[in-house]
């Protein structure tokens, strides 16, 4: 199950992203397995009519995890032993352990070769954990085994990040220490990707300290040396603009946008949610964005909705800083508790979880729906605040502005128009969807 609805706007093809995970786990998988990769976000196939796999792996975001039940009963109706892993096993074991026959937590590596040793001879354990994967042993993504229909083909350089923001999982599931692949092992699976265009997964793709900067220079270097071809963009934090070398070899390494989490147009937002890294002293956020720009990298500001100090107003303010920014596209999301967050912690010890009927009300987990209760907004005006940032911002006029400006600059005005038509087209998808949403949520408040 996906919020990428490709059916209902064609928009949407630019915004479906390969699945990872299943890849890198095929490239671990012995060559006398043969493997079948199934990503339900282009359509659910038609199972019945193909042949009974030995074995089913399954991922899953929280978000993704009802379809993901109605996906493993169907093959344990049929004998056939379920495993599942990723980041919704990890966070909720039991929920999973009760819907599958083996659930694998923390990053498979270490532990992938012994379940399928055990699966084939038929000892397959309850649980797994592979905690944190030594970055040396990561291998190359089997990218050959989906190779078509995707507009972005997908690579990892790095894992974990040291930030460990209130609402966000990725300190808890890949670690605080951040880990670097080898430089040649990311040259060489970028070779292997058959996309032009590339998604660097990285939370954070070139680190927080001196000497991860400089590894992240090395691999530019490295990946501009290649000639590899590729046009890819990326996550980082707001630093990415602090070096001027960086910028430059970034670019020439194919670099050609990055998404940046703002999360909140205040300090005191900021300190509310742990992202103090935002909080330099100094830091002026329109040049920042100038700077990457400069470098014909266009810039994703990211925001979050429902902080304790968002008021009435907060949507409007999101769009004007946005703007005044002068990001290329914005990306607002509801505050969401993750399960294993500190985030969930903190709101399940206020019982402000308000949808909790679990794994039912997963599905809204998806960072698109107001699941919890906010301090200062109500279900009705929290909802309210993102129909105004996002009418604001993706206002025809203001994305005229923006893309005549890039084509002014010279600046991939074509992939600047397509980007915001395509959160534009989303628009009056999202009214309909909060619709049903505050339908369903008013129920499961009652
Ligand atoms: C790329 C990415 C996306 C891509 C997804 C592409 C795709 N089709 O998979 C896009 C942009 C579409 C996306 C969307 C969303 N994402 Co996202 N995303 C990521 C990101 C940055 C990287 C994921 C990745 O590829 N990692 C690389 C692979 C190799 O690692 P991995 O998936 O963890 O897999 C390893 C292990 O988990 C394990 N494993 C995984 N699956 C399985 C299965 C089996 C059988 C086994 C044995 C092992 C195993 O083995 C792998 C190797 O070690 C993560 C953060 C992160 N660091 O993981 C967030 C993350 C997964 N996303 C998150 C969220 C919340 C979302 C959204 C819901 C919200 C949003 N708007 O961002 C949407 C929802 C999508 C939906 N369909 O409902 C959360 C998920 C939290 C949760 N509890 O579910 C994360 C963790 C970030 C966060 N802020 O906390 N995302
Ligand atoms: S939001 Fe970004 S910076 Fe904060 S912990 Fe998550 S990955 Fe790190």
């Amino acid at each position: 199950m996906s919020i990428v609805k490709v059916k209902e706007s064609l928009w949407n093809r630019y915004r479906v992203w390969k699945p990872l995970s299943l890849m890198v786990l095929a490239g671990m998988t012995p060559p006398e397995w043969e493997i079948s990769i199934i990503d339900e976000n282009l359509g659910v196939p038609n199972y019945q009519a193909m042949p009974r796999p030995d074995m089913v792996g399954i991922t899953a975001f929280t978000s993704q995890a009802n379809r993901a039940y109605d996906v493993a009963a169907y093959f344990r109706n049929m004998s056939v032993p379920v495993v599942m892993g990723g980041i919704h096993a990890t966070m909720c074991q039991d929920e999973v352990t009760e819907r599958v026959d083996s659930i694998v937590t923390g990053e498979a590596e270490g532990i992938w070769p012994q379940v399928l040793e055990d699966a084939r001879c038929g000892s397959l354990k309850n649980r797994y954990d592979g905690g944190l994967a030594e970055i040396k042993n990561v291998p190359l993504a089997r990218h050959d085994l989906l190779n078509t229909r995707y507009a972005f083909g997908a690579i990892q350089t790095t894992r974990g990040c040291p930030l460990n923001c209130s609402f966000c999982s990725v300190t808890a599931f890949n670690g605080a220490r951040y880990r670097q692949r080898p430089i040649a092992d990311v040259v060489r699976e970028f070779q292997s990707i058959h996309e032009k265009r590339v998604l660097v997964v990285d939370d954070n793709l070139i680190g927080t300290h001196p000497e991860h900067i400089t590894r992240a220079k090395d691999m530019f270097r490295a990946m501009a040396q290649a000639n590899l071809r590729k046009e890819w963009v990326a996550q980082a934090t707001i630093n990415f603009a602090d070096d001027e070398e960086l910028l430059v070899l970034a670019a020439k390494a194919g670099c050609r946008g990055v998404f940046i989490g703002f999360e909140s147009p205040t300090v005191e937002g900021l300190l509310e949610i742990g992202k103090k890294f935002n909080l330099l002293k100094g830091r002026d956020f329109r040049s920042s964005v100038k700077r990457i720009q400069r470098h014909n990298i266009l810039v994703v500001g990211s925001f979050i909705i429902g902080l304790d100090i968002d008021e009435a107003g907060i949507g409007k303010r999101i769009a004007e800083v946005a703007r005044q920014y002068g990001v290329d596209n914005l990306n607002v999301l509801f505050l969401t508790p993750l399960p294993g967050t500190r985030l969930w912690d903190q709101m399940k010890s206020q019982a402000r979880i308000a949808l909790n009927t679990f794994p039912e009300d997963w599905k809204y987990y998806t960072l698109t729906f107001p699941v919890a209760q906010y301090k200062n907004l109500s279900l009705d005006s929290i909802i309210e605040e993102m129909i105004s940032c996002d009418r604001d911002f993706y206002s025809m006029p203001h994305i005229l502005h923006r893309v005549l400006g890039n084509l002014w600059h010279r600046r991939q005005p074509l992939i600047s128009l397509v980007s915001n038509l395509s959160y534009r087209s989303n628009l009056r998808l999202n009214g309909k969807a909060y619709t049903e949403f505050k339908h369903y949520s008013g129920k499961s408040r009652d």
